[in-house]
């Protein structure tokens, strides 16, 4: 993330991924401001960013659900918003299905609310947070060519705002790019909310020694990323050069099925839980990976933490370790 310091509006920014990519930003010497609604993001999350550099960060309570400008200090002893890392989003697919409404608030109205004060502000660059949810249950590996066949309304509105991404990129001149996640896993991915990542999920489960419950047959694949990884790559699309919107995957290439997953965190938490199978989740695409030669050429971007130690991290903060993924 080599680049001159800078003032960086992270959205979601007390989320999972979002407050590791505070500490990153704060390590490079940046200013950052975090806007947050804390619906699942917390102020925990981010008491390592405040103790590293509680003068280069500062977090808004706000919503993307309404404009931006009028939440945002005007002061900006930070100076100018120079870029975005928009991150707030409601991550669940199943509660997607059950509220979609409520879904595309956040997820598409959210988008463009951050896109439309990009453009009134003039940033040098906007990084959405996209998913492998838009692919839908499609060829793989997913290839960024393909056409989107979202399963989820999730998945309808995260393509939604790739496209006014790009809609104003080519309109407005806002350069930005379209990260497309796939299953992020790793320290700070809470296990207790309604619709955990299954990585967080499994690992408490195997902890506590309670059965891991896989949703069908566990035949079903995904390309599981350390949150590390996520971070390097959203630092290095945010310091590159302009783009119109244009979509990378950001995954490992690599898929595993959900018995192996449940297998590994079971052998690597020396856990006594047994492995449970329940029916299939409405709405769970079946299988998923990414193609990953597109963000190599554009970034120069790999995946490089081991999946057995990124579970082995992740189980030692589930039992009361350090959320920092810094230096380890
Ligand atoms: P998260 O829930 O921890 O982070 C989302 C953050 O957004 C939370 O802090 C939440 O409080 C905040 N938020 C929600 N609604 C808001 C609103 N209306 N206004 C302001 N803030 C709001 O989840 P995460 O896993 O860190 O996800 C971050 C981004 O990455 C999301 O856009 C998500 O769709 C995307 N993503 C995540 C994964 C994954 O596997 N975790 C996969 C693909 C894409
Ligand atoms: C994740 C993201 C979502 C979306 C997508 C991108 C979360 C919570 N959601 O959705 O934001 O971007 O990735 O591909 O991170 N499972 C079990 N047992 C459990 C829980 C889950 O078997 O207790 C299975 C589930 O049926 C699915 C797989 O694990 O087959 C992954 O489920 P998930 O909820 O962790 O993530 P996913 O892929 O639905």
């Amino acid at each position: 993330m080599i680049a001159p310091p800078s003032h960086v509006l992270v959205t979601g920014g007390a989320g999972f991924i979002g407050s590791h990519l505070v500490e990153a930003l704060l390590r490079e010497g940046h200013h950052v401001t975090v806007l947050d609604d804390l619906s699942a993001g917390t102020r925990e999350n981010l008491a390592d960013a405040f103790a590293f550099a509680p003068d280069r960060v500062r977090l808004v309570i706000g919503d993307v659900r309404l404009a931006l400008a009028p939440q945002l200090p005007g002061d900006d002893a930070f100076g100018p918003v120079a870029r975005i890392v928009h991150l707030a989003a409601q991550v669940s697919v199943p509660a997607s299905i059950a509220a979609p409404l409520a879904d595309r608030a956040t997820n598409l109205d959210g988008a463009f609310h951050v896109l439309d004060f990009a453009r009134d502000q003039g940033v040098a660059k906007v990084v959405l947070a996209s998913s492998a949810a838009i692919y839908g249950d499609g060829a793989l590996p997913a290839d960024e060519a393909a056409l989107p066949d979202p399963e989820s309304p999730y998945g309808v509105h995260k393509i939604g705002a790739e496209h006014y991404a790009r809609f104003f990129a080519k309109v407005h001149g806002v350069p930005s790019v379209n990260l497309r996640f796939f299953n992020v896993y790793g320290p700070r991915q809470s296990p207790t909310s309604g619709y955990a990542g299954v990585i967080s999920i499994f690992i408490a489960g195997a902890v506590s020694g309670a059965p891991l419950v896989i949703f069908g047959d566990g035949a079903q694949t995904r390309d599981f990323i350390w949150v590390g990884d996520i971070v390097r790559a959203i630092g290095l699309s945010l310091f590159a050069g302009p783009t119109k919107g244009e979509a990378l995957n950001v995954g490992t290439g690599a898929a595993i099925t959900l018995n192996q997953l449940a297998e590994t965190i079971v052998r690597a938490t020396s856990s006594v839980s047994t492995i449970e199978h329940g029916p299939p989740r409405v709405g769970d695409i079946v299988h998923s990976y990414a193609a990953v030669h597109r963000v190599h050429k554009r970034l120069g971007f790999k995946a490089t933490m081991p999946s057995e130690r990124g579970l082995a991290l992740t189980a030692a903060w589930m039992q009361g370790g350090a959320s920092s993924i810094w230096d380890v």
